[in-house]
């Protein structure tokens, strides 16, 4: 395979890990833990699992102690993340050092290859050719739900066939909830395999206190803001087009905020405040045909706009509705795969309550039809699917047309749409995430060693220098309540959305104004991964601000 010189000097690259993972550890315990909510339903249901402590890495002047090769499954689940193959090499050194003989077993395509016995074993060769790489096709990923017991005993067979000791899933918030119930099926049965979980999803959206980012976060956010701030210096260069850009981030605004916070926008919409302050569609067209509007009296009919893909499944209105078709669908997919698609739209219509006919009835018809499309398989609506770039600049449209008529507007409206997504969640993990993923990998066989099931890897204080990282496990069900899902209440890890009173939100929040008035565009480039500290090792902004560094 042919290589780009990046990719040769890059795969050079020694990934910085926690001092403490450097030498020999011990763990140290916490107190017993209780779930964010729903204790006693969390509790019943991960009788073996629930409660366990917080446990932390240190150091030890004895090696871990274990009895033979420590042979570890791992599997890729849900969407690509910067920084994959790291946690997977730091698996594997992790294990080698703990025993020579271990092997690491691949599954292949995510869940799917735990089920189907599909997978490879991950040699030395194979890994090597993977450090410090973007993507996930070392092995592949899949978003197969892992959730009956046919499916866990069947994996089952694998993992004893091949020895495996522990398996390792690297997932968001609804795959390392599987991984939780998997440990405890499994703990259940005596099966003598471990399971844990690592943090992973560009969301950004599976964190709390001691899982302070999920992996990819970083690096994504880089891509993205390098793109938005070339736009920027285009729309500063040609004083022409407004740029609606919507980036990814289905469930929570993380990405959106810490690009903003990264490129100084004109106008960035954050879904939970459009949530909490019950904005409706006609609100955020408001605000935004106001900026554009105030912007153009100064003579700037050109700017940029940024908003998450989840935002349409904020908007309380449209959030009733989309809950509503997810219950219906659930119940009556095949009646409505079954119906002619020049019907479905109406078929849909007489099936919903008065209020949500309404609503459904009134979106663009391309819209409509994105909100009923396949569920994934966790019951998720595709927001990646739905366009709403260009259903807002539609809207914005209309309305500036409104106010010039009132003589209200008399500036120039020319607008393009951009959608980044896929374009950052297999980059190049930038300095941040290769640490970040290769430690958390390694702390994950270390938590096999000291024999954990049901935790996640953990690694904080990430703010500061690798050396003085923070590392170890936290048990999953601490990070679970009871949710709705394909209409039926069930176990989740409850995802981290962007608070309104956290630091982030605040320090945006106090310059949205002066970056929508006026053109402060900060233009950060691409990720650079050899050079001063400084300019390669940042983490984001939005870890800097919540622990408190100064921007
Ligand atoms: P995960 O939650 O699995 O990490 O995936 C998140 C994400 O990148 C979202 O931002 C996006 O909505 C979704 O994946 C797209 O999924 P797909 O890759 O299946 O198109």
């Amino acid at each position: 395979m042919t290589k780009s010189a990046l990719q040769i000097a890059r795969a050079s690259y020694k990934p910085q890990m926690p001092n403490v993972l450097n030498g020999n550890v011990a763990i140290k315990q916490g107190a017993a833990t209780e779930a964010v909510g729903d204790q006693e339903e969390i509790q019943k249901l991960f009788p073996i699992t629930y409660g366990r402590p917080i446990v932390q890495f240190v150091e030890s002047s004895e090696p871990s102690k274990v009895d033979g090769p420590v042979n570890v499954g791992v599997i890729l689940s849900g969407g690509q993340a910067p920084g994959g193959h790291n946690v997977i090499a730091g698996i594997f050194d992790g294990i080698k050092r703990l025993h020579a003989d271990s092997r690491l077993y691949g599954f292949l395509l995510g869940p799917d290859g735990l089920i189907n016995h599909k997978y490879i074993e991950l040699t030395a060769d194979i890994i090597d050719a993977y450090r410090n790489t973007g993507g996930f096709d070392i092995i592949g990923s899949g978003r197969t739900k892992l959730e009956t017991k046919e499916q866990f005993d069947k994996g089952l067979e694998i993992l004893k066939k091949l020895g495996v000791k522990a398996l390792v899933i690297i997932g968001g918030d609804d795959s390392n909830t599987n991984a939780c119930v998997l440990a405890e099926y499994y703990a259940s049965i005596n099966a003598g395999v471990q399971v844990i979980g690592c943090p992973k999803t560009i969301d950004g959206d599976l964190k709390n206190e001691q899982i302070e980012t999920s992996f990819g976060f970083d690096t994504a956010c880089k891509v993205y803001s390098e793109l938005i701030g070339n736009i920027q210096r285009d729309c500063n260069s040609s004083r022409k087009y407004w740029h609606f850009i919507k980036v990814m981030g289905r469930s929570a605004s993380h990405i959106a905020l810490e690009c903003a916070l990264q490129t100084h926008p004109n106008v960035c919409i954050v879904s939970e405040e459009v949530a909490a302050k019950e904005q409706s569609l006609n609100d955020i067209i408001d605000y935004i045909a106001g900026v554009i509007a105030k912007r153009a009296e100064r003579g700037w009919n050109f700017g940029t706009v940024v908003i998450p893909e989840g935002l349409i499944e904020f908007i309380p209105a449209i959030k009733r509705l989309i809950a509503e078709l997810n219950d219906f669908l659930a119940h009556n997919q095949e009646e409505f795969d079954r119906t002619p698609q020049a019907e479905k739209q109406a078929f849909v219509i007489s099936k919903l309550s008065e209020k949500n006919a309404e609503i459904y009835a009134s979106l663009p018809e391309n819209v409509a039809r994105q909100l009923t499309l396949d569920r994934d398989p966790h019951g998720n609506v595709q927001v990646s699917l739905i366009e709403t770039e260009k259903l807002l600049v539609e809207m914005v449209k209309k309305r500036l047309n409104a106010w010039a008529k009132e003589g209200k507007y008399a500036g120039k409206f020319a607008a393009i749409t951009h959608f980044f997504g896929y374009e950052g969640r297999c980059a190049a993990p930038s300095n941040y995430d290769a640490n970040y993923c290769y430690s958390l990998g390694y702390a994950a066989s270390m938590l096999i060693a000291s024999g954990k099931t049901g935790y996640m890897a953990s690694v904080r204080n990430t703010t500061a220098p690798a050396a003085e990282w923070i590392a170890g496990g936290i048990p999953i069900t601490m990070m679970m309540n009871m949710e709705r899902r394909h209409g039926e209440m069930k176990p989740v890890i409850q995802k981290a959305l962007v608070e309104l009173d956290g630091a982030p939100f605040k320090y945006f929040a106090s310059h949205r104004d002066q970056w929508a008035a006026e053109t402060c565009y900060v233009y950060p480039g691409p990720i650079q991964y050899f050079g001063p500290t400084e300019v390669c090792d940042e983490p984001s902004k939005t870890l800097q601000l919540e622990q408190k560094r100064a921007l």
